[in-house]
């Protein structure tokens, strides 16, 4: 039994009303390595620690979340074409993705994965802090908490499944049976929903752990004078601590440091140039970001682009109501050129700028009479796949530097950039820059 004085939950005790013989079944049920309060010694557990990672959490997480929901909406959902295409209520207010900025969307995805990446330890640090209350039996003493408990498997599921999920995409490991994007997308309104009745409930407690020590003493305190925070009435603090083997400062500092690791072996696929080299957890930050070398996301051979596809007999087809314009390339390059400085940004967090030099959409769409088109259809000559085709918004059409680019960097395309042809539009997300381009068809409503 444990002490009347004692604040700690444990195992033998049940709160008051709680079916005595519903208690004993319980207790004949408990599963090994649950309810063993003593099991949990680092004397660096309490509410203190856990209220750091936490509000490192708080503030970041939303950010991460907020990225997630915009990028969606980047991809202009209105036009069917988003990852997954139907989702109901369950979006952030539309609107028109603006094309300027131009480095918008590449802003959105490096944030989005770089940061989400960065946070993985502190995620795995917040849930170590914590890992006694996972075993603790019985799993509940009341209906109250039976629902917190609830609640923290939707959090703590949620996170790890949005995780494994997004760094399992971007590394091209589709390891799972079912759609990414779906997964991801409807795992994070669970997540969402859990984190917000989360932090409804804990943040006084957040705030009171916090105001219980000073960082700036804990900064300056060795491993051998640490000593475990007081006890509490959650239960984070070890009934029977061991002697430190870290101090708080040094356990915040290994956290932190995995943190700077990750966001130096992976930033360097969003921000390029020499970062990129040593973007070493980064699939596409092997290149050099040179002219002739930058990242390549689907290649030709993948996506069965062939050379009589790409040859003397490829034309474009312009469409526009009854309207039909057939060009060929050098009728292209005939054109006004124009030339402009733009990134390619992946949902995938990695971006690449790069000079790109051809016609402007605007120039095509007259050219079939479209004075206001409301959207561009594009199609591929690439005849399988999710990503053979894309509808642009009317802005992303009559931008001055929204480009049909035939060059990059000065030289023609490479087929695996896209030759003969491909869609460049600033601040479009990366896929719907649609490559080896067959048709575009402007479409007034
Ligand atoms: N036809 C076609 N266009 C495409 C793709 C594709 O698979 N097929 N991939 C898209 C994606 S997901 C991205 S991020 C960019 C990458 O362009 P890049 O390979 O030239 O870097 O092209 C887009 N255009
Ligand atoms: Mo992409």
């Amino acid at each position: 039994m444990a002490a009347p004085d004692d604040p700690r939950p444990s195992a033998e005790t049940a709160a008051p009303g709680f079916p005595v013989r519903l208690w004993r079944a319980l207790e004949r049920a408990r599963p090994p390595g649950f309810g063993r309060t003593r099991a949990w010694r680092s004397p660096l557990r309490g509410p203190w620690l856990t209220s750091m990672f936490g509000a490192v959490l708080l503030v970041t997480l939303p950010v991460v979340i907020i990225t997630g929901l915009v990028s969606f909406v980047a991809y202009a959902p209105w036009f069917g074409q988003a990852f997954p295409a139907h989702v109901g209520w369950l979006h952030l207010p539309y609107f028109t993705w603006p094309t300027r900025p131009v480095w918008l969307y590449r802003l959105n995805q490096g944030v989005h994965v770089g940061l989400g990446l960065v946070l993985v330890p502190v995620v795995l640090a917040k849930l170590w802090s914590v890992v006694p209350k996972l075993f603790t039996w019985p799993p509940a003493r009341s209906i109250a908490q039976v629902l917190e408990r609830l609640s923290l498997l939707l959090l703590v599921g949620g996170i790890l499944f949005e995780i494994v999920t997004g760094v399992l995409d971007i590394q091209y490991w589709y390891a799972f049976p079912f759609d990414f994007y779906t997964a991801h997308y409807y795992g994070a309104w669970v997540f969402i929903g859990a984190f917000v009745a989360h932090v409804t409930i804990k943040l006084p407690r957040l705030i009171s752990a916090l105001r219980s020590r000073s960082l700036r003493r804990e900064l300056r305190t060795s491993r051998a004078q640490t000593r475990p925070e007081l006890a509490d009435p959650d239960g984070l603090v070890a009934a029977d601590p061991a002697p430190a083997t870290l101090s708080r400062r040094g356990a915040l500092a290994l956290v932190g440091g995995g943190s700077a690791l990750i966001a130096v072996m992976t930033a360097g696929q969003s921000i390029g140039g020499a970062a990129r080299r040593v973007a070493l957890l980064a699939p596409r930050g092997g290149y050099r970001d040179t002219p002739g070398d930058f990242p390549i996301n689907h290649t030709a051979t993948a996506a069965a682009i062939t050379a009589t596809d790409v040859g003397a007999g490829w034309r474009l087809t312009l469409a526009h109501g009854g309207q039909v314009v057939q060009l060929d390339r050098a009728q292209l390059l005939a054109m006004a050129q124009h030339t402009a400085a733009l990134p390619i940004a992946c949902v995938e967090g990695w971006s690449t700028l790069q000079t790109w030099t051809g016609v402007r959409l605007r120039d095509l769409a007259a050219l079939v009479g479209a004075a206001h088109p409301a959207s561009a259809h594009v199609q591929s000559l690439q005849r399988s796949g999710a990503f053979n085709q894309a509808t642009l918004q009317f802005n992303q059409v009559f931008d001055s530097d929204a480009l049909l680019a035939l060059k990059v960097n000065g030289t023609d395309l490479s087929l695996d950039h896209g030759y003969p042809a491909r869609v460049i539009v600033p601040a479009l997300p990366g896929v719907h820059n649609t490559k080896w381009v067959r048709s575009i068809d402007f479409r007034d409503t």
